[in-house]
């Protein structure tokens, strides 16, 4: 037991939804703790029946003497235990039988040997039942009473964690100045214990030191932080393994503690715990350095304290730890074997004859490998560098894909991107073949799911990129299960519109929502500037074309009136950023007289678009055009031509991208002019 209280609480808090720790899991976690200068351990386990959901019910003797041990390792490893209760979910407050039951199950647990204790009401309901409403005033007089009589009853214990049910800014009504439940908690729970805080959100982007010193006015104390920043437990596809960022080391002397929640799988935490402790070091008490100063901060570098994390951790991978093996088997002491390579085989003595299969080799895991898998697996608002690499270049080469510009760039774009796939591939294949099973089993869905993320993608490239023709199962209309991944959760996610778009790669490049409506007579002034715009920027002047004005120019310039609902506007948010304009067939050819009969046969319609530079997503072009074939289709037109000049290139690339559109090749055209019209036949295949 530490016998002073402690200055500042640093450690994890053992506070997720899902499978519980295991009690070897904890011991190692003690052992890194201290190993690593962190001093604190809250138990919190939200799926542990005792701790929450039957708060009431007692431990077993079988479980008392578990957790008097796991006690008894954390004081051997100078962590201090604090045994967190939940009894929020169903708790009279006002009924005296309630409080005795509650103060009976903390006794217990301090017959244990524990001496730091916390009561926990985050997510809960936040109305009281009618007995209680009755005897308080609000919910946080009720739990702060509670609180408090507790805290009497423990006879005053150092360590004693409030947790309210307003944990962070978001939960807060009208604002975290301003909140009557933290005014309360503030005023009238004792000055001496502390109270947990997650930042201004669940799981914090940024926490501040404003933000800390506008709870710490209102609550009367430092808070403690409970931090979700590499917690995992609300996304069954993601894993942390990005440094702790975004809080400066200001924040030290502001705060009483600050406990790490983190990934739900134990040894998904090295970096989470280790960067965590290197931040904590950042801040440093001492004269000796300083030269008078009493405190000062060393630099706390992210991207440093994660390389320190990852090559210590690149160590563990290759301990042999078979499942249930020896960590386990030593009651905490963990006898570690380090092998030099890779897993054992059984018979070593087997050497294959001459005409044998070579026997199994493995790469070993490389500090490389490590560095990328936590790039993929960052932090909740941000991928690593690589990753959101691979993103930007994936973006890239769908949006430059048209096959008649598969220029040099895009092709050395494309196998760029294949290495790196192949590069997570590789990783995949040396991470399976680890001696530490422990981490492997761990890692497994994470490291299966983006490899398979990754290959579609690869795939993908490679097949816009005409490098491979789909493969039978690919064509197959009766596709395995893992053509059509994510289950149920995947189709919810697919049918949103993009696909749930507050994904964290748009904090980069957030999507533009476009709207698409019919043209109005009064659109016109806008149509003819986004023309003019268009002009300047693609042909540097208008009119370019030698000769007479194009249909085209003539219908933008409001000399020619569009067909009757033959006209549309795109927009997105600052107002009109494109549009399609079309004049049926009958309209079109009374200008006959200015192009050859091979091109008026069938009597095709005109049709004329035009987007902003500033659009740089292609296909609500190809939306917009679509709509306007469907409205030129329903007036009976058949066949469509569009004038283009030859500088026009992205509508030049929209066209031919939608397929149905042919360059024509004509006598007597200017040289600058381009036609490109649909067969008959083809318009069949221009759906909308
Ligand atoms: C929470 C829960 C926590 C959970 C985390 C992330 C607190 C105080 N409570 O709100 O148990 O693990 O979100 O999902 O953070």
């Amino acid at each position: 037991m530490i016998e002073q209280k402690m200055s500042f609480l640093s450690g994890v808090v053992e506070g997720f939804y899902g499978r519980p720790w295991t009690m070897e899991q904890r011991r190692e976690l003690f052992r890194r703790e201290q190993k690593w200068g962190l001093n604190a351990y809250l138990y919190a386990p939200k799926d542990d029946l005792k701790h929450r959901m039957y708060w009431r019910d007692l431990y077993t003797p079988q479980e008392a003497g578990e957790l008097q041990n796991l006690i008894a390792s954390a004081e051997e490893h100078h962590v201090e235990f604090i045994y967190a209760i939940s009894p929020g979910l169903d708790i009279t407050f006002s009924n005296p039988r309630e409080m005795a039951t509650l103060k009976r199950k903390i006794d217990q647990v301090w017959e244990f040997g524990c001496r730091s204790f916390a009561v926990l009401f985050d997510d809960i309901e936040s109305e009281m039942c009618p007995a209680d409403k009755d005897a308080f005033s609000s919910l946080a007089s009720a739990q702060v009473h509670m609180t408090n009589e507790l805290y009497e009853h423990l006879k005053k214990p150092k360590i004693f964690l409030f947790c309210p049910t307003d944990y962070c800014g978001t939960f807060c009504t009208p604002s975290v100045a301003q909140s009557p439940y933290l005014l309360t908690v503030g005023e009238k729970l004792y000055p001496e214990i502390d109270v947990l805080w997650t930042g201004p959100k669940v799981v914090s982007k940024v926490i501040s030191v404003e933000s800390i010193e506008e709870v710490t006015h209102v609550i009367k104390r430092a808070p403690v932080i409970w931090d979700n920043i590499h917690a995992n437990d609300y996304d069954p596809q993601r894993m942390m393994l990005g440094p702790f960022k975004d809080r400066p080391v200001e924040l030290i002397p502001k705060i009483r503690g600050i406990l790490t929640n983190p990934n739900c799988e134990f040894e998904l935490n090295f970096v989470a715990i280790h960067t965590l402790a290197t931040w904590c070091q950042s801040y440093c008490h001492g004269k000796a350095i300083t030269g008078g100063k009493n405190t000062f901060f060393k630099d706390y570098i992210p991207h440093e304290a994660l390389q320190l994390a990852l090559s210590e951790w690149l160590v563990e991978f290759s301990v042999h730890d078979p499942p249930g093996g020896s960590r386990s088997l030593q009651g905490g002491q963990s006898k570690r074997e380090y092998s030099e390579e890779v897993p054992m085989q059984t018979d070593a003595f087997y050497v294959p004859g001459p005409r044998e299969k070579f026997l199994f080799t493995a790469e070993p895991l490389t500090l490389d490998d490590l560095i990328l898998l936590s790039d993929l697996f960052y932090l909740p608002y941000q991928h690593g560098p690589t990753a959101l690499n691979m993103l930007q270049e994936l973006h890239w080469l769908k949006c430059n894909s048209n096959p008649m510009r598969k220029d040099t760039e895009w092709c050395a774009r494309a196998e760029q991107f294949d290495k790196m796939c192949e590069a997570v591939v590789q990783m995949f294949n040396r991470l399976s073949n680890v001696s530490n099973r422990q981490i492997l089993y761990d890692l497994y869905n994470y490291i299966c799911d983006i490899k398979s993320g990754v290959t579609m993608a690869r795939d993908f490239v490679k097949t816009i990129g005409g490098q491979t023709t789909l493969s039978a199962q690919q064509k197959n209309d009766d596709p395995e299960p893992w053509g059509f991944r994510g289950g149920l959760s995947g189709e919810f996610q697919r049918m949103l519109p993009n696909h749930g778009y507050k994904d964290v790669f748009y904090q980069y490049s957030r999507p533009t929502a476009y709207i698409i409506r019919p043209y109005t007579q009064s659109d016109q002034s806008a149509v003819q500037q986004i023309f003019q715009e268009v002009m300047c920027e693609e042909t540097h002047g208008f009119p370019a074309t030698k000769g007479a004005m194009l249909l085209s120019d003539r219908l933008a310039c409001g000399q020619l009136c569009p067909s009757p609902n033959c006209a549309f506007l795109m927009e997105d948010e600052s107002g009109v950023c494109g549009y399609a304009l079309g004049l049926s067939d009958d309209k079109s050819t009374a200008f006959k007289g200015q192009y050859p009969e091979s091109l008026l046969c069938d009597n095709p319609s005109v049709i004329t678009m035009q987007i902003l530079p500033k659009v740089s997503d292609l296909s609500v072009a190809k939306r917009l055009i679509e709509c306007l074939l469907s409205a030129l289709r329903t007036t009976g037109c058949k066949a469509f031509f569009c004038e283009l000049r030859e500088r026009e290139k992205r509508m030049l690339d929209v066209l031919t991208q939608m397929g149905s559109f042919r360059k024509m090749t004509m006598e007597g055209l200017p040289d600058d002019l381009i036609i490109m019209r649909t067969a008959e036949q083809n318009v069949v295949g221009v759906g909308c």
